[in-house]
């Protein structure tokens, strides 16, 4: 009798432990600058060469497209993916005659690669989808991906921080009301900053398990200066840097992510021209003597809106490289002011974020009731960090901790 009571009480807890599985928190992945496709169809007044295509009836892959950036054939991309500023409302607008879309809102295939064609050198969140698909995710329902149009800031993307809140609840309720993690990398932590920090306690509350952020750039950073002045050629070596500077410098991303006056001090010098000095507090003088005021008025636009960088408010996992040189002063000389490329002197950070910005998470700690964890991974470059075995391994370690938030 006593045995089978004991075996029957057995029976109702394996029911009850299989009845009810443990559930993975879906999570939501918000990419940084540039880790986002973009299409375009095209139907142009003018174009800057006459090899240049002028109207489509189709839309075509624009970003990331290898075809489109050897020479000559970038000058034709340029104009296409460059926006033009518009002084009077200070927003920006679409190169004229060219539409421009961002696919697959909500589903992983657009940010897992850059390329339709889906070769390795342009994977981006896809060695993490496919590591987070073998503990049990599944694309598109409990893994969302969340691509915008990454030239802009928080400024004038209104419309996709409001879709990005509308797929974290759908994300929770399609889940059996189970919380999401958000993933951010790169300037994709900020934009889920400017989005926590909208948000109220209580949707963070129902909503949020926690944000995992990888190279987060709190801070701002350098390069996008030197980017400002004489253009970056990311790298690429067949693109000269002056060459894409014209689409480079008209987006007000680039603007927003200049280094924060939280972070650098205000006599450290961070440009040295044949004449003068320029820091944080000379950016006005820097765009004007670039002749570029344009670039200041976007500053201007975006310069607060993670400023005073606030904490979010939910658990916070920081993960980031160090040891990786990274730009920390541009000095131009007579030859290289200010079309030319600087020598530049390096900084500790991620090759990409200086360390100082990388680290601007640990605020958050004296900020917030809720955690913040900080794990440095030595020498994990900006981009490679998506991709490095440890990093991974940490992911997959948040998401199947203790099983909690519904
Ligand atoms: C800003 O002005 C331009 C040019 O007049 C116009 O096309 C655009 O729609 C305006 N943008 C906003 C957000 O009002
Ligand atoms: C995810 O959704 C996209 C479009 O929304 C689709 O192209 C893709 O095949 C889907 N992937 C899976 C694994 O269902
Ligand atoms: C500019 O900055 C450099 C490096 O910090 C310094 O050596 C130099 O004296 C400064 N020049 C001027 C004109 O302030
Ligand atoms: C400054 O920029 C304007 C507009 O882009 C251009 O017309 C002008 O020639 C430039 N001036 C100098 C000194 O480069
Ligand atoms: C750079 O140019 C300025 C102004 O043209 C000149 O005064 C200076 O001597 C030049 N410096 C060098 C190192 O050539
Ligand atoms: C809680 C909160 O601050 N909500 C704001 C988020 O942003 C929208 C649009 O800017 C505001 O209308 C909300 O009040």
């Amino acid at each position: 009798m006593k045995l089978l009571q004991s075996v029957f009480i057995l029976f109702l807890i394996f029911i009850s432990v299989k009845g009810q599985p443990k559930r993975l928190n879906p999570v939501v992945l918000v990419p940084g600058d540039g880790g986002s496709q973009f299409q375009a169809k095209l139907d142009k007044p003018t174009t800057v060469a006459g090899y240049c295509v002028k109207k489509t009836d189709y839309y075509y892959d624009l970003w990331l497209n290898f075809e489109l950036l050897v020479p000559y054939i970038i000058d034709c991309f340029v104009d296409n993916m460059r926006l033009v500023y518009n002084p009077h409302n200070r927003t920006t607008q679409n190169s004229p005659g060219v539409d421009i879309r961002i696919p697959g809102f909500g589903g992983t295939e657009t940010v897992e690669w850059l390329d339709h064609s889906q070769i390795s050198l342009t994977t981006y969140f896809h060695n993490i989808v496919e590591a987070l698909v073998s503990m049990g995710y599944e694309r598109n329902t409990t893994i969302r991906g969340a691509p915008y149009d990454f030239r802009k800031a928080p400024n004038e993307l209104g419309d996709y921080i409001k879709s990005l809140q509308a797929l974290v609840e759908e994300t929770y309720y399609t889940n059996y009301n189970t919380k999401v993690v958000l993933i951010g990398h790169s300037m994709g932590n900020p934009m889920t900053l400017y989005l926590l920090n909208n948000m109220t306690k209580a949707w963070k509350n129902k909503f949020i398990q926690s944000f995992i952020s990888l190279a987060g750039v709190w801070g701002g950073a350098m390069k996008p200066i030197r980017l400002m002045i004489s253009g970056d050629n990311l790298n690429v070596p067949i693109v000269k840097s002056i060459n894409v500077r014209r689409e480079q410098r008209s987006m007000p991303s680039s603007a927003w992510l200049m280094p924060s006056d939280e972070f650098w001090h205000p006599e450290e010098v961070l440009v040295v021209s044949p004449t003068r000095n320029y820091t944080i507090r000379d950016i006005k003088d820097l765009f004007r003597d670039i002749n570029y005021t344009t670039g200041y008025m976007m500053w201007e636009d975006t310069v607060n809106l993670i400023k005073p960088l606030t904490a979010p408010g939910v658990e916070v996992h920081c993960l980031h490289g160090i040891n990786v040189p990274t730009p920390g002063q541009f000095v131009y000389t007579n030859d290289t002011w200010h079309d030319g490329f600087p020598k530049t002197l390096p900084d500790d950070g991620d090759g990409t974020v200086n360390l100082r910005s990388l680290v601007g998470c640990l605020k958050f700690r004296y900020q917030q009731p809720q955690p913040v964890f900080h794990k440095v991974f030595d020498g994990a470059e900006h981009m490679q960090i998506l991709n490095r075995k440890d990093v991974i391994g940490e992911i997959l370690r948040i998401l199947s901790g203790p099983p909690h938030g519904r």
